[in-house]
């Protein structure tokens, strides 16, 4: 069935504001939710104030809808209870709205930090195991492992994101690797609210000459990114840390705070 009716959570946030304005227009309906105010509502919009914390309030914004591009949430490493009540209660709440509703498809925004402990000389797929490199990046695997129990079980069909660093440009040499363009990422959520999958993990990264990731998950599904941080090299790549723990592993600066001990035990 075609996606005419999608939710945006997290809609007041950076990316939630690139998606909104990047697909207006395309969808006979858009109704952008976040705990926090939003710009009012245009045509083919609704705008509607909810705590994702708040099973009730959830449910309600998921009525009516066909896909959900799921943005809202707690974005960066914060407390395990920040992490709890907005990653885990809230996509808890958010699953089973959508369950409740007959909601078909998703789109979540997962993080590089659900794998931030590989190595940066590792070359790792959509297979690659979780190995969060916070509360933040656990709660990130914590969603995939959500979308695949509510696609196997209800039938919900999920594309997790795992997004590298999605800004308007590159601005350190861990961005060459990382870095998703704005309309790249628009380009993944439209793969996500139309191929023909279950479940599928891919990379939220764009064409990046030094990406860590093989995307070809992404591709076989129809993603084709239109960017490479390669363009933004020479401003770039000097750009680095004195930190051995941060440049060795693909989580960077997520990994050293609270890090104890000898980086060499991290396979
Ligand atoms: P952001 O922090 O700008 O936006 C997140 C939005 O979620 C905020 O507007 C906030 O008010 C809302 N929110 C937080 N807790 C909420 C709750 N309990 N109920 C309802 N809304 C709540 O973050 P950004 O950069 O827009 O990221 C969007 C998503 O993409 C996040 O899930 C983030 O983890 C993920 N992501 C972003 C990356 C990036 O480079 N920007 C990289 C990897 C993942
Ligand atoms: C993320 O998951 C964050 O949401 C974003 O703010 C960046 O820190 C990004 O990862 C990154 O790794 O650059």
């Amino acid at each position: 069935m075609t996606v005419s009716k999608i939710l945006v959570t997290g809609a007041a946030g950076a990316l939630g504001r690139q998606v909104r304005a990047r697909l207006a227009g395309k969808y006979a309906f858009m109704r952008l939710s976040d705990v926090a105010p939003m710009e009012p509502a245009g045509p083919g919009e609704e705008t509607i104030v909810a705590n994702l914390s708040d099973a009730e309030a959830t449910a309600r914004i998921c009525e009516g809808i066909d896909g959900i591009v799921h943005l809202g949430g707690q974005s960066v490493e914060g407390s395990w209870d920040q992490v709890i009540t907005a990653n885990l209660i809230g996509l808890i709440n958010l699953y089973e709205g959508a369950r409740k509703a007959g909601v078909q498809r998703v789109i979540f925004a997962s993080s590089n930090h659900a794998i931030g402990f590989h190595r940066r000389s590792q070359r790792i797929d959509h297979t690659a195991p979780a190995r969060p490199d916070t509360r933040y990046g656990l709660s990130k695997a914590f969603g995939e492992d959500m979308a695949s129990l509510y696609a196997n079980k209800y039938g919900i069909r999920t594309l997790s994101l795992r997004i590298g660093s999605c800004f308007p440009k590159p601005t350190n040499a861990r961005m060459l690797s990382t870095w998703l363009s704005y309309g790249d990422l628009v380009k993944l959520v439209e793969v996500g609210l139309t191929a023909d999958f279950l479940n599928e993990i891919v990379y939220g990264v764009s064409a990046n000459t030094r990406s860590w990731w093989d995307n070809s998950n992404a591709y076989r599904l129809g993603y084709k990114p239109e960017d490479n941080a390669e363009a933004f090299a020479s401003e770039v790549e000097h750009i680095v840390t004195d930190d051995p723990i941060e440049e060795a592993f693909q989580g960077g600066g997520y990994c050293s705070p609270e890090f104890v001990g000898d980086p060499s035990r991290v396979p």
